[in-house]
């Protein structure tokens, strides 16, 4: 690096708000790759997901958290916990507001409760693509009269407009300290773990309704071949054969088209050639099962 030592800054900056506002499009476009993954659905980030790049001599770490919404169920209370969390032990915390929705309900109750986080407060409005100015501006200013913010950004997470300049500022915030990770590293996560969540994606944007929530993934092996290709076996899991048959598909329809997904978007990202091999198996209540969530890393 070309950054005079004793001259760096490195910190954490925990990115949190209400499901599907665009947390993890944002901390993909700050990072600049894929680091977490994407879709319409709530409940698509299940645990805290560390994205790193570096702006200037600042080395930041984005920690992508799952959406805070009032929960029901015993892994959706773990995964507000772990939200929370993530905001509580970062050096500034980013609330994202999507700004087609406004300041709704649980917005408010996100943004209230954002005064018990004592790091330096940033909002963003996101989606401004779906929104016109004067609606954007009011906004702004109905979020402030709640808690003050350090700095208000208006971005497209989507587009990557706003994006650069938010990384600036967040750069100059950060506190003074050695960079923690290698400077080309942009995700803390082993490469398993992350080609496991590209297939869960995929499960997310292929199957509807409740079957992606009740469904988890794992990279079981992982075995460079002699011609530089990799062979990647993983096992998704749900908790009825019923479930099982239904991520299957007729004649095996819907696997493969899952399959084939990820298979395409891992090979661009691993620069390789990749041969993915999916298992279906049923594992009964695995979201009940808080041994679940401690290997998945959420905390309670
Ligand atoms: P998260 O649940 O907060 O992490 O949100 P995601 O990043 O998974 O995004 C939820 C949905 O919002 C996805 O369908 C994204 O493509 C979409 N989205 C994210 N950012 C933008 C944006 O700037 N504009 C628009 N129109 N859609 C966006
Ligand atoms: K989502
Ligand atoms: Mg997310």
């Amino acid at each position: 690096s070309d950054v005079a030592p004793g001259k760096t800054r490195c910190g954490f900056i925990a990115v949190i708000g209400a499901p599907n506002v665009g947390k993890s499009t944002l901390v993909n476009a700050l990072v600049g790759s894929k680091v977490t993954i994407v879709s319409p659905k709530v409940q698509t980030t299940r645990t805290l997901v560390r994205g790193i790049t570096i702006v200037g001599a600042s080395q930041l770490i984005f920690v992508d958290t799952p959406g805070i919404f009032a929960p029901r169920r015993r892994l959706e209370r773990a995964m507000v916990t772990t939200a929370w969390s993530g905001a509580q032990d970062a050096d500034l915390a980013v609330l994202v507001v999507d700004a087609k929705r406004g300041l709704d309900e649980e917005t408010a109750a996100i943004v209230d409760k954002l005064r018990e986080v004592r790091q330096p407060r940033t909002l963003v409005l996101n989606k401004v693509d779906l929104v016109a100015k004067p609606a954007l501006l009011a906004l702004a200013q109905a979020a402030n009269d709640r808690v003050a913010f350090t700095d208000t950004f208006m971005i497209s997470a989507m587009s990557g407009n706003g994006v650069p300049d938010l990384a600036e500022r967040l750069a100059a915030q950060v506190p003074e300290g050695p960079w923690l990770y290698p400077e080309d590293q942009m995700s803390d996560a082993p490469m398993r773990s992350l080609a496991a969540e590209i297939t869960r994606e995929k499960l997310f944007l292929k199957l509807h309704q409740e079957l992606p929530y009740r469904s988890t993934v794992e990279t079981d092996s992982w075995t460079e071949q002699p011609d530089g290709s990799v062979r990647i076996e993983q096992t998704i899991f749900v908790e009825r054969e019923s479930q099982r048959k239904i991520v299957l598909g007729k004649g095996g329809h819907t696997i493969k088209s899952i399959g084939s997904d990820a298979r395409l978007e891992l090979a661009g990202l691993l620069e390789q050639k990749v041969h993915l091999f999916l298992f279906v198996k049923v594992r009964e209540n695995w979201s009940d099962d808080p041994e679940r969530y401690r290997e998945m890393g959420l905390e309670f």
